[in-house]
Protein backbone atom coordinates (compact mmCIF):
# COMPACT_ATOMS: atom_id res chain seq x y z
CA UNK A 1 0.00 0.00 0.00
CA UNK A 2 1.46 3.84 -0.98
CA UNK A 3 1.94 6.67 1.75
CA UNK A 4 -0.81 8.00 3.07
CA UNK A 5 -0.30 12.00 2.42
CA UNK A 6 -2.95 14.84 2.63
CA UNK A 7 -1.17 17.80 0.96
CA UNK A 8 0.05 15.51 -1.88
CA UNK A 9 -1.93 13.45 -4.34
CA UNK A 10 -0.39 9.79 -4.37
CA UNK A 11 -1.07 6.88 -6.45
CA UNK A 12 -3.35 4.12 -6.31
CA UNK A 13 -2.50 0.96 -7.06
CA UNK A 14 -4.71 -1.10 -9.28
CA UNK A 15 -4.74 -3.98 -7.11
CA UNK A 16 -7.07 -2.59 -4.17
CA UNK A 17 -9.13 -4.91 -1.95
CA UNK A 18 -12.80 -3.33 -1.74
CA UNK A 19 -12.11 -2.13 2.01
CA UNK A 20 -8.85 -0.66 0.79
CA UNK A 21 -10.38 1.43 -1.25
CA UNK A 22 -13.09 2.45 0.94
CA UNK A 23 -10.61 3.24 3.18
CA UNK A 24 -8.61 5.38 0.88
CA UNK A 25 -12.38 7.09 0.18
CA UNK A 26 -12.77 8.22 3.42
CA UNK A 27 -9.18 9.68 4.41
CA UNK A 28 -9.77 11.83 0.92
CA UNK A 29 -12.90 12.87 2.29
CA UNK A 30 -11.61 13.69 5.39
CA UNK A 31 -8.17 15.41 3.47
CA UNK A 32 -10.77 17.20 1.40
CA UNK A 33 -12.42 18.26 4.85
CA UNK A 34 -9.23 19.34 6.85
CA UNK A 35 -8.61 21.61 3.66
CA UNK A 36 -11.94 23.64 4.01
CA UNK A 37 -11.26 23.85 7.08
CA UNK A 38 -7.92 25.12 7.29
CA UNK A 39 -9.31 27.80 4.50
CA UNK A 40 -12.09 28.84 6.58
CA UNK A 41 -9.51 29.89 9.62
CA UNK A 42 -7.49 31.35 7.12
CA UNK A 43 -10.42 33.53 6.36
CA UNK A 44 -11.60 34.31 10.32
CA UNK A 45 -7.66 34.95 11.17
CA UNK A 46 -7.51 37.53 7.81
CA UNK A 47 -11.01 38.68 9.37
CA UNK A 48 -10.11 39.26 12.65
CA UNK A 49 -6.31 40.77 11.49
CA UNK A 50 -8.09 43.17 9.08
CA UNK A 51 -10.81 44.31 12.04
CA UNK A 52 -7.50 44.57 14.71
CA UNK A 53 -5.65 46.66 12.47
CA UNK A 54 -8.82 49.13 11.59
CA UNK A 55 -9.65 49.20 15.14
CA UNK A 56 -5.94 50.63 16.11
CA UNK A 57 -6.49 53.30 13.22
CA UNK A 58 -9.54 54.70 14.24
CA UNK A 59 -8.54 54.85 17.58
CA UNK A 60 -5.40 56.67 16.54
CA UNK A 61 -7.39 59.02 14.46
CA UNK A 62 -9.90 59.49 17.80
CA UNK A 63 -7.17 60.36 19.78
CA UNK A 64 -5.52 62.83 16.94
CA UNK A 65 -9.39 64.52 16.65
CA UNK A 66 -9.67 64.39 20.68
CA UNK A 67 -6.35 65.92 20.91
CA UNK A 68 -7.37 68.14 18.34
CA UNK A 69 -10.84 69.48 20.25
CA UNK A 70 -8.69 69.37 23.95
CA UNK A 71 -6.16 72.61 21.93
CA UNK A 72 -9.21 74.33 20.31
CA UNK A 73 -11.04 74.38 23.80
CA UNK A 74 -8.23 75.64 25.86
CA UNK A 75 -7.58 78.22 22.97
CA UNK A 76 -11.27 79.47 23.34
CA UNK A 77 -10.89 79.40 27.46
CA UNK A 78 -8.05 81.85 27.08
CA UNK A 79 -10.00 83.87 24.87
CA UNK A 80 -13.42 83.53 26.36
CA UNK A 81 -13.27 81.09 29.78
CA UNK A 82 -17.37 79.89 29.44
CA UNK A 83 -17.10 79.75 25.90
CA UNK A 84 -14.14 77.70 26.61
CA UNK A 85 -15.64 75.11 28.89
CA UNK A 86 -18.98 74.67 27.07
CA UNK A 87 -17.04 73.42 24.17
CA UNK A 88 -14.82 70.97 25.94
CA UNK A 89 -18.35 69.60 27.31
CA UNK A 90 -19.76 69.20 23.88
CA UNK A 91 -16.87 67.53 22.77
CA UNK A 92 -17.34 65.37 26.02
CA UNK A 93 -14.09 66.12 27.30
CA UNK A 94 -15.07 67.35 30.38
CA UNK A 95 -18.39 66.73 31.93
CA UNK A 96 -20.12 69.35 33.26
CA UNK A 97 -19.52 68.94 37.05
CA UNK A 98 -17.95 71.43 39.49
CA UNK A 99 -15.54 68.74 40.01
CA UNK A 100 -14.66 68.06 36.66
CA UNK A 101 -13.90 71.63 35.40
CA UNK A 102 -12.14 72.34 39.16
CA UNK A 103 -9.78 69.81 38.54
CA UNK A 104 -9.41 71.16 34.72
CA UNK A 105 -8.20 74.42 35.79
CA UNK A 106 -6.12 73.31 39.02
CA UNK A 107 -4.18 71.39 36.32
CA UNK A 108 -4.53 74.39 34.71
CA UNK A 109 -2.61 72.70 31.45
CA UNK A 110 -2.04 75.60 28.58
CA UNK A 111 -4.36 77.89 30.28
CA UNK A 112 -3.88 81.42 30.86
CA UNK A 113 -4.21 81.83 34.76
CA UNK A 114 -6.09 85.39 34.04
CA UNK A 115 -8.73 83.59 32.34
CA UNK A 116 -8.89 80.96 35.15
CA UNK A 117 -9.11 83.52 37.77
CA UNK A 118 -12.04 85.38 35.78
CA UNK A 119 -13.96 82.13 35.41
CA UNK A 120 -13.37 81.22 38.94
CA UNK A 121 -14.65 85.04 40.42
CA UNK A 122 -17.90 84.50 38.17
CA UNK A 123 -20.72 85.66 40.59
CA UNK A 124 -22.80 82.65 38.59
CA UNK A 125 -23.96 79.95 41.12
CA UNK A 126 -22.54 76.94 39.17
CA UNK A 127 -18.59 78.94 38.86
CA UNK A 128 -19.41 79.65 42.88
CA UNK A 129 -19.54 75.73 43.12
CA UNK A 130 -16.44 75.46 40.94
CA UNK A 131 -14.46 77.63 43.08
CA UNK A 132 -15.08 75.84 46.34
CA UNK A 133 -14.25 72.53 44.17
CA UNK A 134 -11.10 74.03 43.05
CA UNK A 135 -10.18 75.53 46.45
CA UNK A 136 -10.86 71.68 47.61
CA UNK A 137 -7.91 70.15 45.70
CA UNK A 138 -5.88 72.65 47.31
CA UNK A 139 -4.52 70.89 50.58
CA UNK A 140 -3.45 73.70 53.59
CA UNK A 141 -3.43 71.18 55.93
CA UNK A 142 -0.38 71.97 58.32
CA UNK A 143 0.86 75.32 56.40
CA UNK A 144 1.14 78.39 57.59
CA UNK A 145 -0.91 81.11 56.04
CA UNK A 146 1.66 82.41 54.03
CA UNK A 147 2.62 79.35 52.93
CA UNK A 148 -0.90 78.54 52.22
CA UNK A 149 -1.22 81.58 50.62
CA UNK A 150 1.48 81.08 47.95
CA UNK A 151 -0.07 77.76 46.78
CA UNK A 152 -3.29 79.42 46.28
CA UNK A 153 -2.09 83.06 44.51
CA UNK A 154 0.00 80.68 42.06
CA UNK A 155 -2.88 78.52 40.74
CA UNK A 156 -4.32 80.87 39.26
CA UNK A 157 -4.03 85.22 38.71
CA UNK A 158 -6.04 87.67 40.77
CA UNK A 159 -8.55 89.29 39.02
CA UNK A 160 -8.79 93.20 39.27
CA UNK A 161 -12.57 93.25 39.98
CA UNK A 162 -13.74 93.54 43.93
CA UNK A 163 -16.31 91.40 44.16
CA UNK A 164 -14.22 88.82 42.53
CA UNK A 165 -11.21 89.20 44.73
CA UNK A 166 -13.79 89.29 47.50
CA UNK A 167 -15.30 85.71 46.35
CA UNK A 168 -12.21 84.44 46.15
CA UNK A 169 -10.16 85.13 49.45
CA UNK A 170 -13.30 84.13 51.34
CA UNK A 171 -13.06 81.10 49.82
CA UNK A 172 -9.41 80.67 50.08
CA UNK A 173 -9.99 81.64 54.03
CA UNK A 174 -12.58 79.23 54.45
CA UNK A 175 -10.65 76.29 53.18
CA UNK A 176 -7.58 77.43 55.14
CA UNK A 177 -9.47 77.26 58.62
CA UNK A 178 -11.49 74.08 57.74
CA UNK A 179 -7.63 72.61 57.23
CA UNK A 180 -6.05 74.12 59.66
CA UNK A 181 -9.32 73.95 62.82
CA UNK A 182 -8.68 76.60 65.94
CA UNK A 183 -5.90 78.91 64.34
CA UNK A 184 -7.97 81.50 63.45
CA UNK A 185 -10.96 82.20 65.55
CA UNK A 186 -13.48 83.16 62.56
CA UNK A 187 -12.82 83.15 58.83
CA UNK A 188 -13.39 86.83 58.68
CA UNK A 189 -10.21 86.88 61.18
CA UNK A 190 -8.14 84.83 58.44
CA UNK A 191 -9.44 87.08 55.72
CA UNK A 192 -8.36 89.91 57.06
CA UNK A 193 -5.41 88.98 58.20
CA UNK A 194 -4.72 87.44 54.31
CA UNK A 195 -5.22 90.95 52.67
CA UNK A 196 -2.73 92.38 55.69
CA UNK A 197 0.00 89.58 53.99
CA UNK A 198 -0.72 90.61 50.88
CA UNK A 199 -0.41 94.50 51.31
CA UNK A 200 2.93 93.68 53.50
CA UNK A 201 4.00 91.78 49.98
CA UNK A 202 3.50 94.86 48.32
CA UNK A 203 5.17 97.27 50.99
CA UNK A 204 8.06 94.83 51.73
CA UNK A 205 9.30 94.18 47.88
CA UNK A 206 7.71 96.93 45.58
CA UNK A 207 10.16 99.62 45.23
CA UNK A 208 8.38 102.36 44.92
CA UNK A 209 7.11 102.49 48.74
CA UNK A 210 10.03 103.98 50.43
CA UNK A 211 8.60 103.53 54.14
CA UNK A 212 9.00 99.50 54.65
CA UNK A 213 6.96 98.69 57.71
CA UNK A 214 8.45 96.89 59.99
CA UNK A 215 7.52 93.62 62.25
CA UNK A 216 6.22 96.10 65.21
CA UNK A 217 4.06 98.20 62.76
CA UNK A 218 2.98 95.09 61.29
CA UNK A 219 1.35 93.45 64.50
CA UNK A 220 0.33 96.73 65.76
CA UNK A 221 -1.63 97.01 62.78
CA UNK A 222 -3.47 93.88 62.88
CA UNK A 223 -4.45 93.89 66.89
CA UNK A 224 -8.15 93.14 67.62
CA UNK A 225 -8.43 91.31 64.81
CA UNK A 226 -9.06 87.98 66.15
CA UNK A 227 -12.73 88.39 66.86
CA UNK A 228 -11.67 91.19 68.65
CA UNK A 229 -8.68 89.91 70.70
CA UNK A 230 -5.05 90.09 69.14
CA UNK A 231 -3.59 86.95 67.32
CA UNK A 232 -0.42 85.53 68.95
CA UNK A 233 2.79 87.30 68.05
CA UNK A 234 4.56 84.64 67.32
CA UNK A 235 2.50 83.97 64.82
CA UNK A 236 2.79 87.39 62.96
CA UNK A 237 6.22 87.39 63.01
CA UNK A 238 6.54 84.21 61.31
CA UNK A 239 4.82 85.42 58.67
CA UNK A 240 6.27 88.97 58.51
CA UNK A 241 9.34 87.07 58.17
CA UNK A 242 8.47 84.69 55.70
CA UNK A 243 7.28 87.33 53.22
CA UNK A 244 10.35 89.57 54.07
CA UNK A 245 12.48 86.59 53.28
CA UNK A 246 10.42 85.66 50.20
CA UNK A 247 8.04 87.23 47.97
CA UNK A 248 5.11 86.13 46.98
CA UNK A 249 5.32 84.70 42.95
CA UNK A 250 2.74 85.64 40.97
CA UNK A 251 2.15 84.21 37.25
CA UNK A 252 3.09 86.40 34.84
CA UNK A 253 1.20 89.17 33.77
CA UNK A 254 -0.68 88.45 30.46
CA UNK A 255 -1.69 91.60 29.41
CA UNK A 256 -3.65 92.80 32.22
CA UNK A 257 -0.77 95.40 33.65
CA UNK A 258 -0.56 98.97 33.68
CA UNK A 259 0.00 99.16 29.96
CA UNK A 260 -3.26 97.17 29.37
CA UNK A 261 -5.41 99.45 31.72
CA UNK A 262 -3.94 102.25 29.60
CA UNK A 263 -5.38 101.18 26.57
CA UNK A 264 -8.51 100.59 27.93
CA UNK A 265 -8.72 103.65 29.74
CA UNK A 266 -12.48 105.06 30.75
CA UNK A 267 -11.82 108.48 28.73
CA UNK A 268 -8.96 110.11 27.74
CA UNK A 269 -8.45 113.80 25.61
CA UNK A 270 -6.45 116.52 25.84
CA UNK A 271 -7.49 119.14 28.74
CA UNK A 272 -5.98 122.26 30.40
CA UNK A 273 -5.19 122.61 33.96
CA UNK A 274 -4.58 125.24 36.07
CA UNK A 275 -1.52 125.10 38.24
CA UNK A 276 -1.23 124.45 41.76
CA UNK A 277 0.88 127.25 43.50
CA UNK A 278 1.80 128.87 40.16
CA UNK A 279 -1.76 129.54 38.03
CA UNK A 280 -0.32 128.57 34.55
CA UNK A 281 -2.88 126.92 32.43
CA UNK A 282 -0.70 123.59 30.67
CA UNK A 283 -2.48 121.56 28.11
CA UNK A 284 -2.26 118.24 29.40
CA UNK A 285 -3.19 114.94 27.87
CA UNK A 286 -5.37 113.16 30.60
CA UNK A 287 -6.37 109.49 30.96
CA UNK A 288 -9.08 108.58 33.10
CA UNK A 289 -8.34 104.47 34.69
CA UNK A 290 -8.47 102.32 37.73
CA UNK A 291 -10.07 105.32 39.63
CA UNK A 292 -7.03 107.86 38.87
CA UNK A 293 -6.91 110.89 36.91
CA UNK A 294 -3.61 110.28 34.84
CA UNK A 295 -1.47 114.03 32.80
CA UNK A 296 0.59 113.28 30.41
CA UNK A 297 2.80 116.14 28.19
CA UNK A 298 2.58 114.01 25.12
CA UNK A 299 0.13 111.22 24.41
CA UNK A 300 3.24 109.00 23.32
CA UNK A 301 4.78 110.05 27.18
CA UNK A 302 5.43 106.45 28.73
CA UNK A 303 5.51 108.09 32.37
CA UNK A 304 2.83 110.43 33.97
CA UNK A 305 3.40 114.12 35.10
CA UNK A 306 1.21 113.91 37.27
CA UNK A 307 -1.53 111.33 38.97
CA UNK A 308 -4.58 112.14 40.72
CA UNK A 309 -6.24 109.06 42.63
CA UNK A 310 -9.95 110.04 42.66
CA UNK A 311 -10.52 108.14 46.27
CA UNK A 312 -12.27 110.96 48.79
CA UNK A 313 -12.87 113.31 45.75
CA UNK A 314 -15.56 115.53 44.49
CA UNK A 315 -16.17 116.93 41.31
CA UNK A 316 -18.17 120.38 41.01
CA UNK A 317 -19.01 122.83 37.33
CA UNK A 318 -17.29 126.21 38.10
CA UNK A 319 -16.66 129.17 36.07
CA UNK A 320 -13.88 130.94 35.57
CA UNK A 321 -13.09 134.01 33.89
CA UNK A 322 -10.21 133.13 31.64
CA UNK A 323 -11.26 129.82 30.28
CA UNK A 324 -14.06 128.30 29.40
CA UNK A 325 -15.44 124.88 30.40
CA UNK A 326 -14.52 124.27 33.83
CA UNK A 327 -14.93 122.03 36.51
CA UNK A 328 -13.04 121.25 39.42
CA UNK A 329 -11.89 118.67 41.69
CA UNK A 330 -12.05 119.39 45.33
CA UNK A 331 -11.41 117.53 48.91
CA UNK A 332 -15.90 117.79 50.78
CA UNK A 333 -15.32 120.07 53.28
CA UNK A 334 -12.00 120.67 53.65
CA UNK A 335 -11.05 123.52 51.31
CA UNK A 336 -7.83 123.87 52.17
CA UNK A 337 -5.81 120.48 52.76
CA UNK A 338 -3.87 119.75 49.84
CA UNK A 339 -5.29 117.00 47.82
CA UNK A 340 -2.91 113.21 47.82
CA UNK A 341 -1.53 113.15 44.39
CA UNK A 342 2.23 112.91 42.90
CA UNK A 343 3.17 114.89 39.96
CA UNK A 344 6.72 114.86 38.27
CA UNK A 345 9.09 118.06 39.08
CA UNK A 346 11.00 119.67 35.67
CA UNK A 347 13.79 118.03 36.94
CA UNK A 348 12.44 114.55 36.67
CA UNK A 349 11.73 114.12 40.59
CA UNK A 350 8.29 112.84 41.37
CA UNK A 351 7.14 114.99 44.57
CA UNK A 352 3.56 115.13 46.37
CA UNK A 353 1.28 117.34 44.63
CA UNK A 354 0.42 120.99 45.60
CA UNK A 355 -3.14 121.27 44.86
CA UNK A 356 -6.07 122.12 47.01
CA UNK A 357 -7.85 122.26 44.17
CA UNK A 358 -7.32 120.67 40.27
CA UNK A 359 -9.34 123.03 37.68
CA UNK A 360 -9.59 122.27 34.24
CA UNK A 361 -11.20 123.24 31.44
CA UNK A 362 -12.35 121.34 28.25
CA UNK A 363 -11.91 122.01 24.96
CA UNK A 364 -16.18 122.14 24.48
CA UNK A 365 -19.12 122.08 27.14
CA UNK A 366 -20.17 118.37 26.10
CA UNK A 367 -16.82 117.21 26.68
CA UNK A 368 -16.67 119.34 29.69
CA UNK A 369 -20.15 116.86 30.93
CA UNK A 370 -18.41 113.96 29.38
CA UNK A 371 -15.32 114.15 31.91
CA UNK A 372 -17.28 115.22 34.62
CA UNK A 373 -20.12 112.00 33.59
CA UNK A 374 -16.74 109.75 33.57
CA UNK A 375 -15.07 111.01 36.78
CA UNK A 376 -18.42 111.09 38.95
CA UNK A 377 -18.66 107.29 38.12
CA UNK A 378 -14.72 106.49 39.18
CA UNK A 379 -15.92 108.63 42.17
CA UNK A 380 -18.33 106.90 43.90
CA UNK A 381 -16.86 104.45 45.96
CA UNK A 382 -14.27 101.62 45.81
CA UNK A 383 -16.52 98.82 46.67
CA UNK A 384 -13.35 96.48 47.40
CA UNK A 385 -12.45 98.75 50.07
CA UNK A 386 -15.79 99.18 51.44
CA UNK A 387 -15.82 95.56 51.77
CA UNK A 388 -12.56 95.49 53.71
CA UNK A 389 -13.27 98.05 56.04
CA UNK A 390 -16.56 96.52 57.09
CA UNK A 391 -14.80 92.78 57.48
CA UNK A 392 -12.21 94.80 59.37
CA UNK A 393 -15.00 96.32 61.42
CA UNK A 394 -16.65 93.29 61.71
CA UNK A 395 -13.52 91.26 63.71
CA UNK A 396 -12.28 94.21 65.47
CA UNK A 397 -15.71 94.89 67.07
CA UNK A 398 -16.30 91.27 68.61
CA UNK A 399 -14.35 92.23 71.67
CA UNK A 400 -16.25 91.29 75.10
CA UNK A 401 -18.96 89.41 72.88
C1 LIG B 1 3.57 124.76 36.75
O1 LIG B 1 3.62 126.04 36.19
C2 LIG B 1 2.76 123.85 35.89
O2 LIG B 1 1.45 124.38 35.74
C3 LIG B 1 2.69 122.50 36.52
O3 LIG B 1 1.90 121.66 35.76
C4 LIG B 1 2.13 122.57 37.91
O4 LIG B 1 2.22 121.30 38.49
C5 LIG B 1 2.87 123.51 38.77
O5 LIG B 1 2.19 123.58 40.00
C6 LIG B 1 2.95 124.90 38.15
O6 LIG B 1 3.77 125.70 38.94
P1 LIG B 1 4.93 126.49 35.32
O7 LIG B 1 5.21 125.42 34.33
O8 LIG B 1 4.48 127.76 34.71
O9 LIG B 1 5.98 126.61 36.35
P2 LIG B 1 2.55 120.42 34.94
O10 LIG B 1 3.21 119.53 35.97
O11 LIG B 1 1.38 119.75 34.30
O12 LIG B 1 3.51 121.03 34.02
P3 LIG B 1 1.00 120.28 38.75
O13 LIG B 1 1.03 119.97 40.19
O14 LIG B 1 -0.26 120.95 38.31
O15 LIG B 1 1.36 119.10 37.91
P4 LIG B 1 2.92 123.76 41.39
O16 LIG B 1 1.91 123.46 42.43
O17 LIG B 1 4.12 122.80 41.40
O18 LIG B 1 3.38 125.17 41.38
Amino acid sequence: MGTKCLSHEFEVPDDLSPEERQELDSIRRRKQELLQDIQRLKDEIAEVTSEIENLGLTEERKNMQRNRQMAMGRKKFNMDPAKGIRFLIDCSLLKNTSEDIAQFLYKGEGLNKTAIGDYLGERDEFNIKVLHAFLELHEFTDLNLVQALRQFLWSFRLPGEAQKIDRMMEAFARRYCHCNPGVFQSIDTCYVLSFAVIMLNTSLHNPNVKDKPSVQKFTAMNRGINDGGDLPEDLLRNLYDSIKNEPFKIPEDDGNDLTHTFFNPDREGWLLKLGGRVKTWKRRWFILTDNCLYYFEYTTDKEPRGIIPLENLSIREVEDSKKPNCFELFIPNHKDQVIKACKTEADGRVVEGNHTFYRISAPTAEEKDEWIKSIKAAISKDPFYEMLAARKKKVSSLKGL
